[in-house]
Parts: structure tokens; C-alpha cells; sequence
């Protein structure tokens, strides 16, 4: 028997995979879960029946959501992760020596747990051994609301601006942000396919600029989201993501990183003429 998944990227357009078994589907508080896999890209998380990341290319988003930034902050001691529950984000942190603590907060207790279970290669820095590592299963707009000044960087990795990440898309959620951050804080949030969703694109950055003096966005490729041309916003109080890149500390760093480079890092901020027009001011 042949089994087919498909997440449809538009009405008449989408991406279909096949699929050999279900480890797990069930549904939590807030959303639909399922872990499968699949013959082509591994084991495969979907939230209400959207692929969140595969084994096989998670690589490429958890690279550039995190090192970019990492790399620009010059001391980037306090990392706090909204969203993320596959882990896949706090792995990539931790690889860099700098970070003393990072802070996972995540709406959704079952994405951790079931994550934990079926996803080890990305869930393994949040099993509760590592104690440069924190857990908290809450609202991401609930936590920072008690958090002001405290962070280096913060990293949004949300789902879709459907469900239980509508808020992580407002311009009030960005004030929270901004104010959870110290002085020279940067954030970082995923923005979706520049290809599909332009209107979503042109509202996020609005209201990224209401807020933060400093906002770019860079790309990266990732074949399993729709157009697999994918974009992330960075917003920053005082970094500039090119001209304060520490490129000897990328150049040297000890980690392997199948995506992320340092030349790689300069590139993904030149964006294709369509990419700008989205975003512009
Ligand atoms: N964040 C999900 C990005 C959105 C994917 N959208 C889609 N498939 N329609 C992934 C979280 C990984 N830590």
C-alpha cells in the first residue's frame, strides 16, 4: 500500500511525500500533532498538518536562525528561544561557547515531549541534562511580559501566523520583545516564504519597524517549506547584521555546519528584487 502525505503551499499547489509508518499523532491543548515517516526525508513533524521539519533538511533552518545572529552579537551570553520544541534551535545554541544560558519556551508540552521520543537528533539538549538549558512549557507572550532587559538575543521560531502563532506576528508582541531585551539586544523570527507570502511579509516587517531601529532579511533555502525559499527577519537595537558580523570568530568556529559559512552569512542579505519589494519601507 502506498501512503502519500500532502501539505498543500496554495490552493492548487503543493508537496507531496512518502510516508511508511505514524509514531505518533494525536492532539494537545492547542494543536494537531503528527511525527511520520518518510522514505525521502526522515522522520517528519507536522503541526495541524504543516511540516515543521524533517530530519534530513532541518539543518539548513536551525543553522540560519540561529548562527547569524550569534555570530553578530559580540557577546551573546543570554539566548531565549519562543517556540521550538523540536529542540532543533537550542542544539545549534549550544554550540557556542559564549552562550552561558539558553531559555526554551515553548506553548506546547507535547511538541517537547514527543519530540524528546522521536526526534532525538534535534531534541537532545532539551531532555532536562544540560544545565546551560532551561524549559518552560508557557505562552510565549505570558513569558516575556515578566522578562525586561534580560536577553542578548531572542529567537521566535514559530509556526505559521495560523493558530497559536498569531500573537508572535503583532507588533505588540515585538514591544515585549524589544523590551525583554538589553540595550543591544537582536532578534531573530522566521518570516515565512517570500515567494508565497507576500501580504504576511509586508504586515511583519511593518510592524517590526514600528519597533526596532534596525530590521533586515535574510534567506535560506529549505526544500520542504513551501517554494523552499524561506526568509528570516533580523531586528536589532544596535548590531548591524553585516557591518558588526564578527567574521573571524564565524571563520574559526569550532562546529561543523552543513549550511551555515561564513561567506554564506554575507550572501543570504542580498535578496532578489521581488524579496525587497515585500519589505519595503
Ligand atoms: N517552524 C516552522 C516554519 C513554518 C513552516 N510552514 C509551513 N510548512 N507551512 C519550524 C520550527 C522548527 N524548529
Amino acid at each position: 500500500m502506498d501512503l502519500w502525505y500532502t501539505e498543500k503551499h496554495s490552493e492548487n499547489v503543493g508537496i507531496t511525500m512518502k510516508t511508511t509508518k505514524t509514531l505518533f499523532s494525536g492532539k494537545s491543548e492547542f494543536q494537531q500533532l503528527d511525527i511520520v515517516e518518510t522514505l525521502e526525508f526522515g522522520r517528519m513533524m507536522l503541526l495541524d498538518g504543516l511540516v515543521m521539519v524533517t530530519e534530513r533538511d532541518e539543518f539548513i533552518y536551525h543553522d540560519m536562525i540561529v548562527h547569524p545572529a550569534l555570530f553578530t552579537h559580540p557577546k551573546p551570553k543570554k539566548v531565549l528561544v519562543i517556540g521550538g520544541g523540536d529542540g532543533g534551535s537550542i542544539r545549534e545554541i549550544m554550540k557556542h561557547p559564549e552562550v552561558e544560558l539558553a531559555v526554551l519556551c515553548e506553548i506546547d508540552g507535547l511538541v517537547i515531549e514527543k519530540s524528546i521520543e522521536f526526534l532525538p537528533s534535534m531534541a537532545a539538549e532539551i531532555d532536562g541534562t544540560n544545565p546551560r538549558v532551561k524549559l518552560h512549557v508557557d505562552d510565549g507572550l505570558a513569558y516575556i511580559r515578566d522578562h525586561q532587559n534580560e536577553f542578548d538575543v531572542i529567537l521566535v521560531d514559530s509556526t505559521d501566523p495560523i493558530g497559536p502563532a498569531v500573537g508572535l506576528f503583532e507588533e505588540g508582541f515585538y514591544r515585549l520583545v524589544f523590551s525583554a531585551l538589553k540595550d543591544d539586544g537582536i532578534m531573530i523570527a522566521q518570516s515565512e516564504s517570500p515567494f508565497y507570502h507576500a501580504a504576511i511579509q509586508k504586515k511583519m516587517y511593518q510592524n517590526l519597524r514600528e519597533v526596532f531601529p534596525l530590521v533586515e532579511m535574510y534567506q535560506a533555502f529549505i526544500p520542504t517549506y513551501p517554494s523552499g525559499f524561506w526568509s528570516f527577519a533580523f531586528a536589532s537595537k544596535t548590531y548591524h547584521p553585516i557591518t558588526n558580523f564578527d567574521h573571524d570568530r564565524a571563520a574559526k568556529r569550532k562546529f561543523h555546519s552543513r549550511y551555515y559559512n561564513e561567506d554564506l552569512h554575507l550572501g543570504a542579505f542580498m535578496l532578489p528584487t521581488f524579496a525587497r519589494e515585500n519589505i519595503a519601507k
